[in-house]
């Protein structure tokens, strides 16, 4: 069992209280300000499956090894994507959602990582950005969440520095290609998930351990989104450009004083270490010493960029312990007594939404932000006489983080819109088919899409704040 899901598992197991009843959905949904975007994303990993792509990323390669995914699946096939990209986005219009963010996969359009472009990777994704476009969805286009070209791991990935030029070649391959009908560009998804659970914790692929790939890949992140936002911004004007990062209030586990150390090492490595650089220029001075010897003449400068958004993943706080074994002295903590949980055993906790939002506002500029990311996964019934799936739990869930949002909106934060993750379940990394996410459930075998009860209460949202 994985670091994570053990410790909060156990935690939560022995302290926090059964779920408490659903309260019924909002009869009537909040009204948010006009021109508010109401979304969904998706990553191409977790949804297209290979089709025809010749190259594997490194989840294909991590995927093949024993013990590294709970149901054993690979992202073969997923919810084929690749050819139901159709049914998805019909999905979408019948939700009456304006805007989708969907990521490229790297080695489908640049199976070396660099140099030669699949010509059938790149019509791909020209089939479902026009799609989109036809149904009156706008494409919020991410460029990588986390399936690297293997051939690049293969050179060192995220801790050989030349990966920043890669990135950036690669960005600029995808603007001339998409950029006449892409206008919303996010270069990284949850560069810090990456980072630790990928190069430090040797959960996601690549499966690396220790705080120094950890750090490396933290730092090589934040210079290839500075090139890369360099070269978009100079590829054209019209273009908006962001980045999205999981964003989580990091909390003592318990009120001791290692604890609230722990806390502040783990809230550098999480949030700060990529916050900071972007915002600022400098890295909080907890995390400097990891990446002192990584960094540069000039690399601050090209990392500290003007973006047009800052997208925001958000699903639970965090509680840490000092832990001397631990990645950085850190561990996960109990959480508190009485938190409920999502079957993934996140503590639910909305206000730490408000709570992130604000520090954003008081501490980084009050910059554009979107939730790019919200969503949930809890154990579902089966499906009723009507074919739907009753997701009443997932259906309160986000009913009190888009009330959360509305809140920090009144506080004066710049919240543009709303994303949900996400339209289908899917192929949730190392637990394979395990969690489920989806307003829409996948039948595997048939890999038909069948709406969910949630599907049907976000559309009401959606249409009550249509503007
Ligand atoms: O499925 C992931 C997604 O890829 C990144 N953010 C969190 C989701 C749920 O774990």
């Amino acid at each position: 069992m994985r670091r994570r899901t053990l410790l909060q598992a156990g935690a939560a197991g022995l302290l926090a209280a059964p779920l408490a009843e659903p309260k019924p959905a909002m009869a009537e949904p909040l009204r948010f300000p006009p021109g508010f975007v109401w979304g969904v994303s998706t990553s191409s990993c977790q949804i297209e499956g290979r089709g025809d792509r010749k190259a594997d990323s490194i989840w294909d390669t991590f995927a093949r090894i024993p013990g590294t995914i709970a149901d054993h699946t690979t992202p073969e096939i997923t919810c084929d994507s690749y050819h139901r990209y159709p049914e998805d986005v019909a999905l979408l219009k019948g939700l009456g959602v304006k805007a989708y963010r969907y990521s490229i996969s790297w080695p489908r359009v640049l199976p070396d990582g660099s140099g030669e472009p699949d010509p059938r990777g790149l019509d791909y994704y020209d089939r479902v950005t026009d799609a989109l476009l036809q149904a009156g969805i706008e494409p919020w286009l991410c460029l990588f969440h986390w399936d690297l070209p293997q051939a690049l791991q293969d050179r060192g990935g995220w801790g050989n520095r030349a990966i920043a030029g890669w990135f950036a070649d690669y960005a600029q391959l995808m603007a001339r290609r998409l950029g006449d009908r892409v206008r919303r560009w996010a270069m990284f998804n949850e560069p810090q998930v990456h980072a630790v659970m990928g190069h430090g914790l040797g959960e996601h692929a690549p499966g690396l351990h220790g705080s120094e790939p950890m750090a490396a890949a933290g730092h090589h992140q934040n210079l290839a989104q500075g090139r890369a936002l360099q070269a978009l911004r100079a590829h054209s004007d019209k273009f908006e450009l962001g980045t999205v990062m999981s964003l989580q209030p990091v909390r003592p586990a318990q009120n001791l004083a290692a604890d609230r150390e722990a806390a502040a090492i783990w809230d550098a490595a999480w949030n700060r270490a990529y916050l900071d650089p972007l915002f600022r220029g400098t890295y909080p001075a907890r995390f400097l010493p990891l990446v002192e010897k990584l960094v540069q003449p000039g690399d601050m400068a090209e990392i500290r960029q003007k973006i047009d958004f800052l997208g925001v993943n958000y699903y639970s706080p965090m509680f840490m312990r000092a832990d001397p074994a631990g990645l950085l002295g850190t561990n996960w903590g109990a959480l508190p007594v009485g938190m409920r949980t999502t079957a993934m055993t996140w503590g639910i906790d909305p206000t730490g939404l408000t709570d992130i939002l604000s520090e954003l506002r008081t501490q980084y500029g009050n910059p554009r932000v979107y939730i790019t990311e919200n969503g949930a996964f809890f154990r579902e019934p089966p499906a009723g006489p009507s074919g739907r799936i009753d997701d009443q739990e997932r259906i309160g869930y986000l009913r009190d983080h888009i009330s959360a949002a509305h809140h920090a909106i009144a506080a004066g934060s710049n919240l543009g819109g709303y994303f949900i993750w996400t339209l289908v379940d899917n192929w949730e990394w190392a637990h394979g088919f395990t969690a489920t996410f989806g307003l829409a459930q996948l039948d595997r075998a048939t890999l038909t899409r069948l709406p969910k009860a949630s599907y049907d209460w976000f559309a009401r949202v959606a249409a009550a704040n249509a503007v």
